[in-house]
């Protein structure tokens, strides 16, 4: 009677409840879901609930993207006409946050920004999320011992709380934290741990919530903070960020990232960090021992996420600035203690970074014709092949090249690759978020790339901010050309190095919004029929299933025939001739416009 185990060359395994080894594996790999859906959403609510005191006028921070805040206010069907900012960012934070605990059966509201054709499937399968929190809670008690015994009915479910992550807690997160923090515009900054600076007081961001990060970020910009610094001896503060903390303040304020997952343990044994200042998620555990060796403070300021070890400064939301300040004089006074250190100074990589959906469409599309058609007619002229999401974490134990094997691949056949997560961090690292990486794509992908002057990688931000992606194709979709769904278009993600169950219930929103993904490994191959459902059956339901490939180079080329696939099934396989077309036809927006997006090249 339990725990439930599924044993490697055992055929036909039952547990003594009954339970098949499907059943088994379809139950884990629900909670893996359900709980990686937790995290975003209880990372989502701290950012509503901190955008709501900002619309109330309490903290250190403002309403900055006023344009956004109404789009996104119309999409709750809140009136914006006449009516104060400020007014329309509380009804707004107000109804974002209601949307956790919903109780009717209504769908979330994101949902309707959703393409129709997909808006249908949900609601044809019954998958349409309701209230946010009670799509975890469901699924939980779902796969408790004894409920749901069917995987495919358990996979709806994994659906449903999937896409209330999805479209739910992570585009809230990404949302509300663009129109509080700014939406990113494109910026050049480094990444790498050459950011770490010899003669200044280092302090790392580790975690995932911004609220406590752009607190700092503004509290280390203090004059009398400064003057704290440089009376011990130090030339001023240096904010760098590890993780996806990072990434949040990379994309907006252009603060390098000096690490991903698995580098944190390095950033430590520089020697040359004051204070390692973590909120949740991601957060290594042997961060203290390795401190241990050196005089770095590791500093917890969640009361969800302590550390033995650690010293714990509770990050208070309502005294954000006091609490952020209350962080930095503890790692200053710390400067002194500094002993032996090392700063790899050439590992530091130039990257141009921020590219929000927004800026996606305004960067290819100009200023006076903002719009996806020139990427659309891009792909559809086959200068740009498809598009590749490279997401999600790094890890030790394979391959850890893997994201820059795949990206390299992808870019040589003119697949532009759109990255998030540690991924993005890693493809800086490899220099191919700069626009200078356009000598390594193919020869039309090189083209589009010099004449926009964008990377060949576009880096979109944390992991929640994997909701830009899911806003980017249905922008594709809606543009016309390329099919009525997202299951259509010539796309594909992976996470090759997954680690974080966050990882999971990203790769399953995918597939449920229609878009197919893939992994190096799943756990679930001691369940073959299970197994089978997910790499083939979703298909049916979904118009979308889950991929596993072994090795970097397999994967790329899986994404690259999967992009054919998608390209053959449109019939735009064929290349098309190439039209020239003069500023008249540009500016005509209601048709296509073939190679709009290399005007500036000609
Ligand atoms: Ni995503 Fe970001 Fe990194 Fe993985 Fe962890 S930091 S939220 S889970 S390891 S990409």
């Amino acid at each position: 009677m339990g725990p439930c185990q599924i044993i490697d060359g055992v055929e036909e395994m039952i547990g003594v409840c009954g339970a098949t080894a499907d059943t088994v594996a379809a139950r884990n790999f629900a909670r893996v879901v359900a709980s990686g859906t937790a995290a975003h959403t209880d990372h989502a609510r701290e950012m509503v609930r901190g955008f709501l005191e900002t619309a109330k006028g309490h903290g250190p921070h403002q309403i900055k993207d006023v344009e956004k805040l109404k789009a996104l206010a119309e999409v709750f069907g809140i009136v914006t006409e006449g009516r104060e900012t400020q007014e329309i960012a509380v009804e707004l934070g107000e109804r974002a946050l209601a949307e956790f605990g919903k109780q009717d059966n209504e769908p979330i509201s994101m949902l309707k920004r959703a393409v129709p054709k997909r808006q249908a499937i949900w609601k044809k399968l019954g998958i349409a999320p309701r209230g946010i929190d009670r799509e975890v809670v469901e699924m939980m008690h779902r796969t408790h011992m004894g409920v749901d015994q069917d995987y495919q009915n358990i996979m709806l479910q994994a659906s449903r709380c999937a896409l209330a992550d999805g479209w739910g807690s992570s585009m809230l997160s990404t949302e509300l934290t663009d129109i509080m923090f700014g939406t990113p515009v494109p910026r050049r900054a480094v990444v790498d741990l050459g950011s770490l600076k010899p003669d200044q007081v280092n302090i790392c961001v580790h975690g995932h919530e911004p609220l406590l990060a752009e607190s700092l970020c503004i509290a280390a910009q203090d004059k009398d903070m400064i003057a704290m610094a440089k009376k011990q001896g130090a030339k001023g503060i240096n904010l760098v960020g590890v993780c996806c903390t990072g990434n949040e303040i990379l994309m907006r304020r252009g603060i390098p990232v000096a690490a991903g997952f698995v580098q944190q343990e390095i950033v430590i044994s520089t020697g040359a960090v004051e204070a390692m200042v973590g909120d949740v998620q991601c957060i290594m555990q042997s961060l203290g021992e390795v401190a241990k060796n050196f005089h770095t403070d590791i500093i917890t300021t969640n009361y969800r996420a302590k550390m033995p070890g650690a010293i714990h400064i509770q990050f208070e939301e309502e005294a954000a600035l006091e609490s952020a300040k209350g962080i930095l004089a503890h790692a200053i006074n710390n400067y002194k203690k500094r002993g032996k250190f090392f700063i790899p100074k050439e590992e530091k990589v130039d990257v141009v970074v921020g590219f929000s959906h927004e800026t996606i469409n305004y960067m290819l599309g100009g200023s006076f014709r903002a719009s996806y058609r020139p990427l659309n007619d891009n792909i559809i002229n086959g200068r740009i092949r498809g598009v590749a999401a490279i997401v999600g974490c790094d890890n030790f134990h394979l391959d850890d090249d893997a994201h820059e094997v795949i990206a390299r691949e992808l870019i040589k056949n003119n697949v532009l690759v759109l990255a998030t997560g540690c991924a993005a961090t890693s493809l800086g690292r490899a220099g191919l978020a700069n626009p200078e990486a356009a000598k390594y794509c193919g020869d039309s992908l090189r083209e589009v790339c010099e004449a926009v002057g964008m990377p060949p990688v576009l880096h979109m931000g944390s992991c929640v901010d994997n909701s830009r992606i899911l806003v980017a194709a249905t922008q594709m979709v809606k543009q016309g050309g390329l099919g009525d769904d997202i299951s259509d278009l010539p796309a594909i993600g992976t996470a090759p190095l997954w680690m974080s169950e966050k990882a999971v219930a990203i790769g399953q929103y995918f597939v449920a919004s229609g878009a197919q993904v893939v992994f190096q490994d799943l756990p679930t191959t001691g369940a073959k029929e299970f197994n089978k459902y997910l790499l083939e059956g979703l298909m049916g339901p979904l118009g979308a299933h889950w991929n596993v490939a072994k090795k970097p180079l397999e994967i790329a080329r899986l994404m690259i025939s999967a992009i054919d696939s998608k390209r053959e099934a449109l019939g735009i396989n064929k290349k098309k001739d190439r039209v020239l077309f003069d500023m008249d036809m540009r500016r005509d927006l209601g048709a296509g416009v073939p190679d709009a997006g290399c005007q500036g090249h000609k």
